[in-house]
């Protein structure tokens, strides 16, 4: 099989292991080509740090885009993130018209929020656009706030919205479900508990119709970047042709692995979680 392609279309954060410095090693060692499209460039990601610097990539976008038009690049999947202005949605939405074709995979972290509240940077709007955007997707990857945000629900009604105790198993079945549009886009919801002291993700297969949960133990704590982690080997995991579910399962199990190597060795939580070391583990065989 020749080497899969990705255009991911995320932030650039210097320090503090987010979106595209998790993107390109995950997918390199699942044996990915990763292509970084980068929304913006900062010093650090804006969660936990004071001061950070931002520069808007929203100028250059569309330029990148025609050139890899020119050349006929094809991706066998788009995976967008973090972006970096509400002009961004459309040149996002303008990419992904451009360069799907049948076999292209359609990821969308809608990256919005956390624990109820969206980060520093998003304005309601983005958040409205990031509904729109996330509408051409074949998969998406929000966690209970941004679910929230998607559907236009109170964080605090959603299961499990606002505690971290075991999260109803009925009411997350149904929240997967109800965001994958009628059955048009599968759903793998993150964060979502099943028992005390489990964490994973809520899966709607839009292809197979079924709603399945993947679980691991639950690392008390609010480590940094995990979704991204957990969208990164995903994306992986899709185009090497696995099905939703697995690819999950498998997303799950490489975070607990990095949040129990992060936590044991006592290191700041906002650094991301210690991923490198074990990169191994997503090595394709
Ligand atoms: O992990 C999501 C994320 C991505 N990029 C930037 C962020 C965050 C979350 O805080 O600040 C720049």
């Amino acid at each position: 099989m020749p080497t899969p392609r990705v255009a991911a279309i995320h932030d650039l954060s210097g320090f503090g292991r987010c979106s595209l410095t998790v993107a390109i090693p995950v997918l390199s060692a699942m044996g990915v080509q990763c292509c970084p499209l980068p929304t913006a460039f900062l010093s650090t990601h804006t969660g936990g740090f004071q001061g950070f610097t931002f520069l808007d990539m929203t100028e250059e976008m569309p330029k990148i885009s025609e050139h890899w038009k020119s050349l006929s690049l094809r991706f066998n999947a788009i995976y967008s993130g973090f972006l970096g202005s509400e002009r961004q949605i459309d040149i996002v939405s303008d990419f992904i018209r451009d360069f799907r074709t049948g076999e292209t995979v359609v990821v969308v972290d809608p990256v919005m929020g956390d624990d109820g509240r969206p980060y520093q940077t998003y304005t309601p709007a983005m958040c409205a656009g990031m509904t729109r955007l996330a509408e051409l997707a074949d998969v998406i990857t929000p966690n209970l706030t941004e679910a929230a945000f998607l559907l236009g629900r109170d964080y605090k009604d959603l299961p499990g919205g606002g505690v971290h105790s075991a999260h109803d198993e009925q009411a997350l079945r149904r929240l997967a479900e109800d965001l994958s549009l009628n059955g048009k886009r599968s759903v793998a919801l993150t964060g979502a508990s099943l028992s005390p002291g489990k964490t994973g993700a809520m899966c709607f297969d839009a292809k197979t119709g079924k709603t399945e949960a993947v679980q691991t133990k639950f690392v008390v704590h609010p480590l940094h970047g995990t979704g991204d982690v957990f969208a990164s080997v995903l994306t992986g995991a899709l185009v090497q042709g696995r099905p939703l579910a697995d690819a999950a399962g498998e997303a799950v199990e490489f975070i607990h692995a990095c949040a129990e190597r992060t936590v044991s060795q006592d290191l700041p939580l906002r650094e991301g979680v210690d991923f490198e070391p074990l990169l191994c583990r997503l090595m394709y065989r």
